[in-house]
């Protein structure tokens, strides 16, 4: 079956153009050494990337579900109706597809770990070649994963983490760190009125900045997806611990007000107007693509005076955000934001998946795969490292990429 059909249009070079702070587009795993590869060019370069992306389109912009089965791979999300989900889901599958394997996308309605658990059992009962999932909460999986490990159907879990008691590895999209640290980053400068000052100089200019800066304490919020979803709790210890550095000691408020929309864009909607209500926070920080829309919706709407940023879809953000390097990022809600190539991260799963497959990768520190060339991401060689968010192991993906008013306009018909 086919779901949709989209331009797929070859990401890749357009995100190595602009990345945040260090890194390569894709790493063999070795992701603290990842320092000095591929430092950002700048828009320039960008714009020559978008245009040879553009040319060279590799994808088949088809989307195949063939529909729960023995023998078919699954790939399940939090829940439906989120499109970082089904961006991941178009990358898994085509890859899944090139290499002869079918797939099916399966996430339940309602963003809980229950929904989610009675799902996978009726697949694991059909007798289904693997699962790789992004999971609500960090427990209640434990039968329905030891089900699946005794019916010998590999579990790799992909954003949000599985158990390491079950999962062979995790597919991170980006270093966990870097992402809580850069979004504290992002949202301090934007309540100072400093535009995005360019790859790897978020950290010194903020230095700078708040060196200067004798105004009251900065107040930060986040809107979270669900208070137990293990990948956004990750990257808010990150924030926090980013928030520990001595820069921000007596500037900005260490501790973050949270609050939970659990991916629900009515529920996240009442969160973001309860800041607005309140009034106790500068800017919003929000981890979850459905939230920063919410936000970027209510704060909009209210002309609040609170700012945005956050991890989103260029194209669900665009009425929040600059769009041309002429226009004023502060007249937006959201004058920048970061994510990273959803469709590559969902490809690297099934990279992962054949790996198991075909050559019985388990995901070990140092156990290594090749992926075939996807797009216009060359073959490339991923190794298992440990994903400190949890002691167990993990392929790294990608790095972060910071959308804002000199790039947002070759982003919004691509993610
Ligand atoms: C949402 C989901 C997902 C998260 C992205 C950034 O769509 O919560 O887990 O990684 O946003």
């Amino acid at each position: 079956m086919v779901l949709k059909k989209i331009a797929a249009i070859g990401i890749s070079a357009l995100m190595v153009a602009t990345m945040v702070g260090c890194g390569a587009t894709a790493s063999t795993g070795a992701a603290a050494d990842a320092a000095g590869e591929a430092q950002a060019t700048g828009a320039a370069a960008a714009e020559a990337a978008a245009d040879a992306a553009g040319a060279a389109d590799a994808g088949s912009g088809e989307i195949v579900d063939d529909g729960p089965g023995a023998g078919v791979h699954v790939f399940m999300f939090k829940s439906t109706g989120n499109a970082f989900g089904d961006l991941m889901y178009e990358g898994f599958s085509e890859y899944m597809h090139s290499i002869g394997e079918k797939t099916t996308y399966q996430s339940p309605a309602e963003t809980t770990v229950a929904a989610q658990v009675q799902m996978l059992d009726e697949l694991i009962t059909q007798g289904v070649a693997s699962i790789t999932i992004s999971t609500n909460g960090d427990s209640g999986y434990d039968q329905v994963f030891k089900k699946a490990q005794d019916a010998g159907i590999p579990i790799i879990s992909i954003d949000s983490a599985a158990s390491p008691d079950y999962r062979i590895t995790h597919v991170n999209q980006a270093e966990t760190e870097d992402i809580g640290a850069y979004l504290v980053q992002a949202a301090v400068l934007i309540k100072l009125g400093i535009d995005y000052p360019g790859d790897g100089k978020m950290k010194d200019t903020l230095t700078t900045e708040l060196a200067n800066y004798s105004g009251d304490p900065i107040k930060l919020g986040v809107l979270s997806a669900g208070i137990d979803t293990p990948v956004q709790n990750g990257w808010i210890a990150a924030m926090e611990k980013e928030l520990s550095d001595p820069i921000y000691s007596g500037k900005v408020d260490p501790e973050i007000d949270k609050k939970y929309g659990n991916d629900d864009l009515t529920e996240s909607t009442t969160q973001a107007q309860a800041f607005v209500s309140e009034g106790k926070v500068d800017a919003i920080i929000s981890p979850t693509t459905i939230g920063i829309v919410a936000a970027g919706q209510v704060l909009k709407s209210t002309n609040s005076p609170i700012v945005l940023t956050g991890l989103g879809l260029p194209s669900e953000m665009q009425s929040f955000m600059p769009a041309t390097a002429d226009d004023n990022a502060f007249d937006f809600v959201c004058p920048y934001m970061m994510l990273w190539d959803v469709i590559h991260l969902g490809a690297v799963a099934g990279g992962v998946q054949q790996a198991i497959k075909e050559n019985g990768f388990d995901g070990a520190v140092g156990s290594k795969f090749t992926m075939n060339a996807f797009r216009d991401y060359p073959e490339q060689e991923y190794e298992g490292y440990t994903f400190a968010s949890d002691g167990g192991t993990a392929v790294l993906a990608g790095t972060p990429y910071v959308f804002y008013k000199d790039n947002m306009a070759q982003w919004i018909n691509v993610l």
